[in-house]
């Protein structure tokens, strides 16, 4: 395997970050994560834009502009000669000393990793998954924006811990209104009454490049979408919920809190939005190997 760290390519073993890189030492950092299905990254310039708000929002110069990145990505692939997979590409601070001053880092550090990933098994497409709602918090706006997918993702993993000890496949996370904002790893939808409803971003929700194609999907067939402020209740009384995410794609959810979602099967309108982005993950992107 080929990683790439700041414009070289390394063997995994060759492939390590200074123990002074403050995207260790603090979570001072960025990532993104994003799959590659049949020679095609999908949806490469959405992530890379939201890798580039990400940089922005934290003070964080990339060293790089949004081409370089996305060639970086594409030549990361090509040197693994893989046409499927997930890619996981870091911008950290770089390397400083050991206070918290990110202006004595001179220059960030990027690497990326073109990789298999676990998926959830099969059967949970089939049947639905189960999620708990979890008793931490997602990250408050007040302490730093949801918005940015930073490396502290330490409050994820500890809701996550939550739901896997729950025997849950994922975990329900509030805002500290207590209003639904997402999963630790996925957006959330229901569907209700015909119309396909998701948390605001503004309620803790990460702007998911998943959740924007289910509001694409939604236009094309013509189902309504609306963003209101959603508690569990909301949750508890759908006909059908799905969560969205690069890994996890659109997948069925049937319980919450032990309660069961609609009649506790996975419903048609999932099904058919599950269908319809199967169809754009096998047929779009930005080719690998022109
Ligand atoms: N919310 C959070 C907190 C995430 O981390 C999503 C929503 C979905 O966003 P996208 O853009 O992927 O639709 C994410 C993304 C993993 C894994 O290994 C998690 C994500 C992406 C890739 C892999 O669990 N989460």
């Amino acid at each position: 395997m080929k990683i790439y760290i700041d414009g070289e390519f390394l063997d995994k073993e060759h492939a390590k970050i200074s123990v002074f890189d403050h995207g260790l030492l603090y979570g001072d950092g960025i990532f993104e994560g994003i799959r590659f299905y049949n020679g095609r990254v999908f949806r490469l310039d959405e992530h890379i834009d939201r890798l580039f708000h990400s940089a922005r929002a934290i003070a964080l110069d990339i060293g790089m502009d949004k081409a370089a990145v996305a060639e970086a990505t594409l030549e990361t692939i090509r040197q693994n000669k893989l046409r499927d997979g997930y890619i996981r590409l870091v911008v950290t601070r770089g390397i400083g000393d050991l206070g918290l001053n990110p202006y004595l880092c001179p220059k960030a550090t990027v690497f990326i990793i073109a990789s298999a990933i676990t998926l959830y098994p099969a059967e949970k497409y089939e049947k639905g998954l189960e999620i708990v709602t979890c008793a931490t918090r997602r990250i408050a706006h007040g302490a730093l924006s949801p918005m940015v997918k930073s490396l502290n993702y330490l409050n994820n993993v500890l809701a996550k811990i939550e739901a896997l000890q729950a025997g849950a496949g994922e975990g329900l996370m509030l805002n500290e209104q207590g209003l639904v904002s997402e999963c630790t790893g996925d957006n959330i939808f229901i569907v209700k009454n015909g119309a396909i409803h998701t948390p605001p971003i503004a309620s803790g929700a990460l702007a998911g490049v998943t959740r924007a194609i289910v509001f694409e999907m939604a236009a094309e067939f013509g189902i309504p979408i609306h963003e209101p402020m959603m508690t569990r209740y909301d949750i508890y009384t759908a006909d059908e919920c799905f969560l969205t995410g690069t890994a996890a794609e659109v997948i069925p959810a049937v319980k919450l809190d032990t309660r069961p979602i609609g009649d506790g099967r996975p419903g048609p309108v999932t099904a058919r939005l599950m269908g319809r982005f199967h169809e754009l993950t096998a047929t779009t992107g930005t080719p690998i190997y022109p």
